[in-house]
């Protein structure tokens, strides 16, 4: 029997109940999974795989390399600006059971958990080198794609491009997402560039990750958790590729292999480039050459600033400030320099301008999802912005592009490529071609610069038929095959002065070889000491050019008075001197995308001592020079000593590895040293690199415990005919065990510009005599310096004699023969 009541009660529980049944019916979580593995095909390399809520594809790409596809439903084109490798054919063993499926090759195990669908890598002898998180695994929240990856004990992260903060990224997260972000603070993210690659470091481990999702993504590396990182982006497929070496070098180089390595720069863009915003009109340009040329700086490029155009319109020149271009070009060849001149991609909207009238004559614009061109806002007013993403639009760039070429151009510097409009709202919903498949703003976005460069090297090379020079802002993973990069609009501060060579470190890992800064910072004033410290660590990185911005004080070497002058010139002096070591890196770099500059973590990845954030700006210049570069105001600094041994540069002070020491900072000389077993070669010092240098190579050879070999490599510095041979390659080693030095017969058809080589012995204090091909030798004896004198430091008013170091030399004949030498 039931009273009144409590069958009001009971009424009122089932109404509950019922909505209860109702609510989790219609609730599904906002988290989608892969779920379950249902369905397994294996077809040689790859497996395809369906799960309860999405395909899979996993492809052995080559050995080493293993990409994985997975989205909601079924896989869309298989299309990619950035990489340019295609898979290797492979041998696999394969292998399935109800719990598990794997694929294996001779360098690493893939295992695929069916329930949950769950990724695991491996060595061959079973470590993991990284796994799915396999609660969260791969999983949509609306269009947002991420995969979630187990956190490993003490797992560092480097690389992931253009990014602020420190060497190690661990506890950080960022986002891709192109930005013009003028004066940005030393934290800010994102800035200009997205390159999704980064490598993970654990328990003597280490891989790399190239997420190819070009939507706006972001990377987690431990950021407000504990349990994951994790790598996603806010539309498209996951797709990325894992890569796994024992050695981080192969990483970077089988990185490169997948999106592309940089051309081989032609010579001058390695030489010293003086900038501001702006030179203008032709006679200030001439009067900088012109001093420079007085003063002896060694210089090779001068660059145009958006006012040689008329009205900030893009393929125009003022008149009145540069009535004759080309006269100004040769007139600049003849002095030894090259000009660049910058280009952005906004055409102005405006009846009679050539520019606008073709591009719109020609459809090449990007639209709105309506047919109607986009507009927005930029330097010359209301423009439009080429498509990239189309051979239309690119070939009509290229047209364009080469009226600078017969003008007498040498280098393009594309700025403002993010793209970047006043309001820096561009909307959603304009349309890209993108081959003929049309996508929308928000994954064509991170694509422009790197579209934008690939047009305008295409353009220049085809013209110039010889080697151009490309600089970008914006960047996607593989614009090293177009175009060096630089790091934008940075302050005048001793803090930028340092990220600036964490991020081209970063860069440099990243696939981006070919890297420089603003030297002496873009917005603001540099003090003496900044300037001067900033000036020596740019002969010591890829892309070295002095930059400032609208309203800041002159910033040529000469403007910081007699001290900062002197000293700057012997940094530059030294920059040309080294050009047969950067060269040779730099082909190296364009043959294995190994970069000259280089974290220390790229050689040391296992030794905690490099990413302490005491520590973490040092990095090496090829494999010779380690750089520690301090703030200018500091009187002291610690410095770590990684494994090896070390000569002080200036004085060949010597120095063991594995270890921290104090040194002493003055601004006179920036803390320089090299690692012993190093083999350096220098030339004598020109002006520019159109200069013939005097005809004698110096190769200087640090006594080491450890045989090492330095590849040598000249060609003409400007042409295409090292591609037929034409060049200068020989294999130099030195092997302290044999105690012998060797340089191989020559490969190429090219002739050395050097006559003689000088050999220059450090270290060797003992030896007195070597023989060459069997024939004693009698060494001299004698004080080598890398750096002039500076006058003006004795307060006595004397010269002050540089810093030296005794040599052992000789002075033999280069020919293109092996040349044995015995210790
Ligand atoms: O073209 C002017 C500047 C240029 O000097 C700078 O290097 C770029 O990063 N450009 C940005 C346009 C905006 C400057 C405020």
């Amino acid at each position: 029997m039931y009273t009144k009541k409590m069958l009001g009660l009971r009424k009122q529980l089932s109404t509950a109940a019922l909505l209860l049944v109702h609510f989790c019916a219609a609730a599904q979580s906002p988290v989608k999974q892969i779920g379950k593995v249902e369905k397994v095909n294996i077809s040689g390399q790859q497996i395809k795989i369906s799960a309860a809520n999405a395909y899979a594809e996993i492809t052995v790409y080559s050995p080493s390399v293993i990409r994985v596809r997975i989205d909601k439903q079924t896989l869309g084109p298989d299309f990619s600006y950035a990489v340019i490798a295609k898979p290797q054919t492979t041998a696999v063993k394969t292998a399935q059971d109800s719990r598990e499926i794997s694929i294996s090759t001779d360098s690493l195990q893939v295992r695929i958990s069916k329930d949950p669908f769950a990724i695991k890598f491996l060595t061959p002898s079973g470590e993991v080198i990284n796994e799915d998180e396999t609660g969260l695994t791969t999983s949509w929240v609306g269009e947002e794609v991420t995969t979630y990856k187990k956190m490993q004990e003490g797992e560092r992260f480097i690389g992931l491009g253009e990014k602020t903060g420190n060497l190690d990224r661990k506890g950080e997260g960022y986002t891709n997402w192109n930005s013009d972000v003028f004066g940005y603070a030393a934290n800010r993210d994102p800035i200009y560039s997205t390159i999704p690659f980064y490598i993970g470091i654990h328990h003597h481990l280490n891989y790399g990750i190239f997420f190819d999702n070009t939507f706006q993504s972001d990377f987690n590396f431990g950021a407000s958790n504990n349990r994951f990182s994790s790598f996603g982006a806010r539309g498209g497929e996951m797709n990325y590729y894992f890569i796994y070496h024992p050695q981080l070098v192969n990483i970077v180089s089988t990185y490169t292999a997948l999106t592309g390595r940089m051309p081989l720069p032609p010579m001058w863009s390695l030489g010293y480039q003086q900038n501001r915003y702006s030179y203008y009109p032709d006679t200030e340009v001439m009067r900088i050459a012109e001093t420079l040329r007085e003063k002896r700086i060694p210089a090779d490029g001068i660059t145009l600033d958006i006012h040689y155009m008329d009205a900030y319109k893009l393929f125009t020149w003022n008149k009145d400030r540069f009535p004759h271009p080309k006269a100004l070009t040769d007139k600049l060849k003849e002095m030894g320099f090259h000009l660049t001149v910058i280009v952005d991609p906004g055409i102005k909207v405006e009846e009679g301008y050539p520019a606008y009238e073709d591009g719109k004559k020609a459809d090449i614009f990007i639209k709105y999802s309506d047919g109607q061109n986009y507009t927005g806002q930029v330097w010359p007013g209301w423009c439009h912005f080429p498509d990239f993403t189309s051979a239309k639009g690119r070939n009509w760039w290229k047209g364009q592009i080469k009226s600078y070429i017969r003008e007498g151009v040498s280098g393009i510097w594309n700025d403002m490529n993010e793209i970047a409009t006043w309001g820096q709202k561009m909307p959603s919903n304009v349309l890209f071609d993108y081959e003929g498949h049309p996508i929308s703003h928000l994954q064509a976005h991170n694509l422009y610069g790197l579209q934008m460069v690939r047009a305008s090297y295409e353009g220049a090379r085809e013209e110039l038929k010889k080697r151009p020079f490309l600089l970008t802002r914006a960047a996607y993973a593989g614009s090293q095959r177009y175009s060096a990069l630089w790091t934008g609009d940075n302050r005048a501060e001793e803090d930028h002065m340092l990220l600036g060579v964490r991020l081209l470190n970063s860069l440099g890992i990243s696939g981006m070889a070919f890297t420089g800064m603003d030297i002496g910072g873009f917005t603001g004033n540099p003090t003496v000491s900044l300037y001067t410290r900033w000036m020596q660590i740019g002969a010591f990185i890829p892309y070295f050019r002095n930059h400032t911005g609208v309203n800041t004080k002159s910033a040529e070497p000469w403007a910081f008075g007699e001290e900062a002058l002197e000293i700057t010139r012997n940094y530059i002096n030294l920059r040309y001197r080294l050009l047969p070591y950067l060269y040779s890196h730099m082909y190296a770099a364009s043959r294995t995308g190994v970069p000259v500059m280089r974290t220390l973590a790229l050689d040391n990845t296992f030794d905690p001592q490099v990413y302490d954030t005491r520590y973490q700006n040092q990095y090496c210049f090829g494999d010779a020079f380690m750089v520690a570069p301090f703030e200018s105001t500091r009187d002291f600094g610690k410095i770590y000593f990684p494994e090896g041994k070390w000569y002080n540069l200036y004085t060949d002070a010597v120095i063991n590895g594995h270890q921290e020491v104090t040194a002493e900072l003055g601004i006179k000389t920036l803390p320089v040293f090299v690692k012993a077993g190093s083999i350096i070669p220098m030339q004598p010092l020109v002006q520019s690199t159109t200069e013939k240098p005097a005809d004698t190579l110096s190769l200087h050879i640090y006594k080491g415990d450890h045989a090492n070999t330095f590849v040598y490599y000249e060609d003409d510095g400007e042409s295409f005919d090292y591609e037929n041979g034409n060049y200068y390659k020989r294999s130099i080693t030195y092997d302290p065990a044999a105690k012998k030095i060797t340089l191989d017969k020559v490969e190429g058809s090219y002739n050395s510009r050097f006559r003689h080589i000088k050999i220059l012995l450090h270290g060797f204090d003992d030896q007195q005599r070597i023989s060459v091909n069997g024939s004693a030798q009698t060494l001299q004896q004698t004080s080598h310096a890398f750096l002039s004198p500076i006058s003006r430091f004795d307060p006595q008013g004397s010269f002050v004699p540089a810093d030296s170091c005794m040599v052992q030399q000789l002075v033999i004949t280069n020919n293109n023969q092996l040349i044995n030498v015995d210790l």
